[in-house]
């Protein structure tokens, strides 16, 4: 058996084991050069043995857990910042224990934080509707770090929603969505949230095309009408804010826009994005006609979007637009001619859009072909400005040659899709239909260097720092979209399940599943601890949403509800175990404002406020403000307390809120 060879054929790992069990001051000698050297060593080891035989754990199981387990007191040394798809907020993960750590309540409403239930966080909540629809949830794809010259800087994260067309803020210093801001143009958006290496723009590219407005056309008319676009959300560092008036976007034909990226470096002030069905298909299955599938999949190539966005920019700048939904948009008339779009051919249904960290390579994968195809940003930037086109595509965007463009291509596998990054020109590149994360060099172009079976049909990939301008060739985590035989089952819907991988070594080492069972994460992002820095607690009657102390905050002494007509404004303060005031009483059909603060200065001194009955629910971080707007529409009297047990008379912080009847 495996397991009981240990101290014999790895001496470094029985070791590693002996340290742990008889203290550090073994280390040296516990495993050393030579096997069941010191007793203490060899009374530990065989204990090893014997849990290892019972768990039926190999050496590589103990050498994983080893590399992953994290005491209690030890903190992770990477957050990953992940989708929560479906689930409409966002996922915090420490590597290597992945421990969940937090869930960022963004585009759906999230209990715990309050999020959503009253406070002033429904006032960012209502930001992110569309049209007449109170949007509360969304399809979330792609969570972006903020960027200085092209590395993470720990500041604030973007993410968007794919369902609904809309990007988000989360700000990093309290780990709070600040901002939604629905797309005016497009119904779907996909290449999201992405940012330009400084920050300048977070870019939101469409997925389905549709009129722009989202005006009605019938499908008959989808060539002329249909359209994709590319929004540039100029994001405004100092105040936390996208600044939608200071925002732009270019029309694009009406192909199936997919992933986008940002060039950087040598290609700083470009952006590239695939796309597919540019077959323009658009099913009809009743009718007999093909779906989408198979009529999207009829060309051998398909296009990649080069875009030069400074050029655009200063377009924009010049007045080259027109307003669409109140928004410049450089339509493609401008915008081919003046070499700001350019498309160039990449094979079959493409995925994933990945510039190199030197910024020299565009890499796009295949859905349906074997290679991954690099394009060279510096050889497409020439060819655009030698204006050396192979022709145009309908809607007048010029087309460069594939075979002047491309740099080359590497044979992956089947359905090759994200690639990431490591320090030493190494690639990683998500192979769904084959199931393994392909290791490979964009240096010298050869086949995979190895393929590390994954469980099971692994979408988006992730590694630490590995979109940045210096990945840190660490972690890779498998982002995997089924999970059959790894989990307790847990009926037919089954949670994905994200694999850490080990990458510094010469193979590639499996260490550890984490099922993810809230929604199906697409992408993620992996930084270093040490660059995000929150604040514990927040300043005295800081309303998080405003970013300042709130000037409606209450003051210990000065609580007081004042009536006027039927509004009734209440300043209440929260400290351990009390409200006051604790007994409000209002007319049924009045307007209430409760201002809220935590009097609470200690870190992690959290209390809650809820009234029952009145779906009002806030989280009161220490120092934090809220505001609570809302009708007495239900008379009655209903008990409110605080929703989170913060002392041991965390039970007796209660109050009334009483609604007498109209007419009584
Ligand atoms: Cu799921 Cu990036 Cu939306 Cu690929 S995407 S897997
Ligand atoms: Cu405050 Cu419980």
């Amino acid at each position: 058996m495996r397991a009981l060879s240990l101290v014999g054929t790895s001496i470094a790992l029985s070791g590693l084991v002996a340290a742990l069990f008889v203290g550090c001051e073994n280390k040296h000698e516990a495993g050393g050069d030579k096997p069941g050297g010191p007793s203490g060593a060899l009374g530990a080891s065989a204990s090893v043995q014997e849990l290892m035989k019972a768990r039926g754990l190999t050496e590589a199981d103990v050498e994983a857990a080893l590399k992953t387990y994290t005491p209690t007191g030890k903190m992770d040394e990477y957050y990953i910042f992940a989708s929560g798809g479906q689930s409409g907020n966002v996922d915090v993960i420490g590597v290597p224990s992945m421990r969940m750590l937090k869930v960022i309540g963004v585009f759906t409403p999230e209990s715990w934080q309050g999020w959503g239930f009253g406070g002033d966080s429904d006032k960012v909540l209502e930001g992110g509707n569309q049209g007449t629809h109170k949007i509360r949830w969304a399809d979330m794809h792609h969570p972006n770090l903020s960027e200085t010259k092209g590395d993470y800087d720990g500041q604030y994260l973007f993410v968007n929603d794919k369902a609904n067309a809309r990007v988000a803020v989360v700000d990093l210093s309290d780990f709070t969505t600040k901002q939604i801001v629905p797309n005016p143009l497009a119904a779907s958006d996909h290449g999201g949230a992405f940012v330009t290496p400084d920050t300048d723009y977070v870019i939101e590219t469409s997925q389905y095309p549709a009129p722009l407005g989202r005006d009605y056309a019938p499908l008959s008319q989808y060539k002329e009408k249909y359209r994709g676009v590319a929004i540039f959300w100029r994001f405004d560092r100092q105040k936390g804010r996208i600044d939608p008036a200071k925002s732009w976007a270019m029309e694009l034909p009406p192909y199936t826009q997919d992933l986008a990226d940002a060039g950087k470096l040598g290609s700083d002030g470009w952006a590239y994005i695939n796309s597919f069905n540019t077959e323009m298909a658009i099913g009809g299955t009743l009718e007999g006609k093909p779906p989408v599938e198979s009529g999207s999949s009829q060309n051998d190539m398909d296009y990649l979007h080069v875009i030069n966005w400074k050029k655009a920019e200063a377009l924009i700048n010049a007045g080259k637009s027109k307003t669409i939904a109140g928004m410049r948009v450089l339509m493609m008339d401008v915008s081919g001619p003046e070499g700001a779009l350019t498309l160039v051919g990449e094979p079959k249904s493409p995925h994933g859009c990945d510039v190199t960290p030197d910024g020299k390579f565009v890499v796009v994968g295949g859905k349906l072909d074997t290679h991954t195809t690099l394009y060279d940003t510096a050889k497409m930037k020439q060819l655009i400005d030698e204006k050396k086109f192979e022709g145009k595509d309908d809607f007048g965007v010029p087309i460069l040659a594939f075979k002047d463009a491309k740099h080359g291509q590497v044979e992956i596998g089947l359905g090759p899709l994200h690639t990431v990054f490591d320090d030493k020109g190494g690639a990683y590149t998500s192979v769904f239909i084959e199931s393994v994360v392909a290791k490979w060099s964009y240096t010298d172009l050869k086949k995979p260097v190895e393929k590390l079976k994954v469980q099971y049909n692994i979408g988006h990939i992730l590694a630490a720092e590995g979109d940045t301008v210096s990945p840190d060739g660490k972690y890779v985590v498998a982002m995997n979209k089924m999970s059959m035989d790894r989990f307790l089952p847990v009926g037919p819907l089954y949670p994905q399940n994200f694999q850490l991988v080990d990458i510094a070594g010469e193979k590639m080492r499996l260490l550890a599943d984490m099922p993810l069972p809230n929604a199906e994460p697409h992408y993620s992002q992996m930084i270093k601890a040490d660059k995000i820095k929150p604040i514990k607690v927040y300043k005295p009657g800081t309303n998080p949403f405003l970013g300042t102390v709130d000037p409606a905050r209450a003051e210990g002494g000065k609580e007081k509800i004042v009536r006027n007509g039927n509004k009734v404004e209440v300043y209440m303060t929260a400290i351990r175990s009390h409200f006051t005031p604790d007994q409000i009483e209002v007319n049924e059909g009045d307007e209430v404002t409760i201002h809220l603060t935590s009097m609470e200065s200690a870190e992690d001194q959290t209390h809650g406020f809820t009234i029952d009955m009145y779906n009002i629910n806030v989280s009161l971080e220490p120092g934090k403000h809220e505001n609570i707007t809302f009708k007495a529409d239900m008379p009655g009297s209903f008990p409110m307390y605080c929703t989170e047990f913060c002392s041991a008379l965390h039970l007796e912080m209660m109050g009334y809120f009483l609604v007498k009847p109209k007419g009584k």
